[in-house]
């Protein structure tokens, strides 16, 4: 506990002091006053958030409400009990969090959202009008820690928050795994990502995702780092959709566990993308076991899985370092790489730290590996 305190802490020291510097304030500076604010309904939220201390209590969150906070720069938010998000078929979000250098510590509690009265195995292509997402954390520096998300109508956690830690957070969709009246025999949660990211300097640590869809997906940003996360039941930990005009860069992947999902590791670029590149995504130490149609795929051909490969997102520097270990289920494919030429996945890709087992060998298409075991 010590020693995970202490790099929790260093983590934080050097996204926060790295990060304010650079980046430009989106959020009026908000000094606070020492105080400190209870909210106990919605009414609450306007007086208590000009404390330097917010204490949410439990409460239930009016139907077709976003619990909206933006609290004074700097400011401390704890959670003393939980949270429910009433029943309403609106695009949401349920709640959302701004403001600069903000801790929020939800104290283990939970933030309930109703998923299972949403839920039709459609998510977000029909049926009923889902809230999405059910969290955006978009506070600049600071954290969010400690807070369970339970049954998210459709996407669950998006992240949108320059230089911040988002830790200890679960989200637990797995009661979307079962069929209901409505999903026609097939898993009733849908479009449940875990994490979202569309942010620079983040870091997503000791979290837990049960879903039915990507644990995480980056989809723009640098400086990204997730880390020590277990996931399972969905799609795995991908790198986009990345559509146009947009750039991912300097993405860790580190010591990460990864069960029972569609795949395990994914970069997917959409085949008529133009103007993007995804530069540097390092997996270091990560371990995933049944991977059930693939262990690592990398394609250029979104949303076909191994389609016609398109060119227009560059795709350079991805490394497999230290020991990662993937084993794939008997109809899986170990390894796909779907590139469209050898001038979009660039350089020579170092895998020399990947073993996968299990399964068929997949097909290396426009992209020079070398190292590696699968
Ligand atoms: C990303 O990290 C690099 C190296 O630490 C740093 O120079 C750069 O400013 C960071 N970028 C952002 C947007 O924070
Ligand atoms: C531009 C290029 O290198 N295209 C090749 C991509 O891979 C397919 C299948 O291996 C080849 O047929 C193309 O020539």
């Amino acid at each position: 506990m010590k020693s995970f305190t202490a790099f929790v802490a260093l983590a934080l020291a050097s996204v926060s002091f790295a990060a304010p510097s650079t980046r430009a304030r989106r959020y009026p500076q908000k000094v606070a006053k020492r105080c400190t604010g209870t909210i106990t309904s919605l009414s609450d939220v306007e007086s208590a958030q000009k404390c330097d201390t917010v204490v949410i209590e439990s409460f239930t969150i009016d139907a077709g409400e976003t619990f909206t906070l933006k609290p004074a720069d700097g400011a401390t938010v704890t959670l003393n009990g939980d949270l429910t998000f009433g029943y309403k078929e609106w695009d949401g979000p349920l709640m959302i969090v701004e403001g600069n250098d903000i801790t929020f510590d939800g104290g283990g509690h939970t933030l309930n959202g109703q998923g299972e009265q949403y839920w039709d195995g459609q998510g977000q292509n029909g049926g009923k009008t889902k809230p999405s997402p059910m969290l955006r954390i978009n506070h600049d520096g600071g954290s969010f820690s400690d807070v369970e998300v339970l049954n998210s109508p459709a996407r669950a956690v998006a992240i949108g928050g320059d230089g911040i830690v988002v830790s200890k957070i679960t989200v637990d969709d797995s009661a979307g795994d079962a069929s209901n009246d409505d999903s026609d025999g097939e898993a009733a949660g849908h479009n449940t990502d875990g994490f979202d990211i569309s942010a620079d300097s983040v870091t997503v640590e000791n979290s837990v995702v049960k879903n039915q869809d990507d644990c995480l997906a980056i989809n723009r940003g640098t400086n990204i780092t997730f880390q020590n996360n277990k996931c399972s039941g969905g799609h795995g930990i991908s790198i986009g959709s990345i559509g146009s005009d947009t750039e991912v860069s300097n993405v860790q992947i580190t010591g990460n566990t990864v069960s029972d999902s569609q795949q395990c590791f994914r970069i997917k670029t959409k085949a008529a993308a133009t103007g993007s590149k995804v530069s540097g995504v390092t997996y270091t130490d990560n371990t995933a076991s049944g991977c059930e149609r693939w262990g690592v795929l990398i394609t250029q051909s979104y949303p076909a899985s191994l389609g016609a490969a398109g060119t227009g997102v560059i795709i350079s520097d991805v490394t497999f370092s230290g020991t990662n270990t993937v084993s794939v289920g008997d109809d899986a494919d170990r390894v796909d790489v779907n590139c469209g030429s050898k001038s979009s996945c660039t350089g020579t890709w170092d895998f020399s730290g990947l073993t996968v087992t299990g399964g068929k060998k997949g097909s290396i298409k426009n992209a020079t590996i070398s190292g590696g075991s699968f």
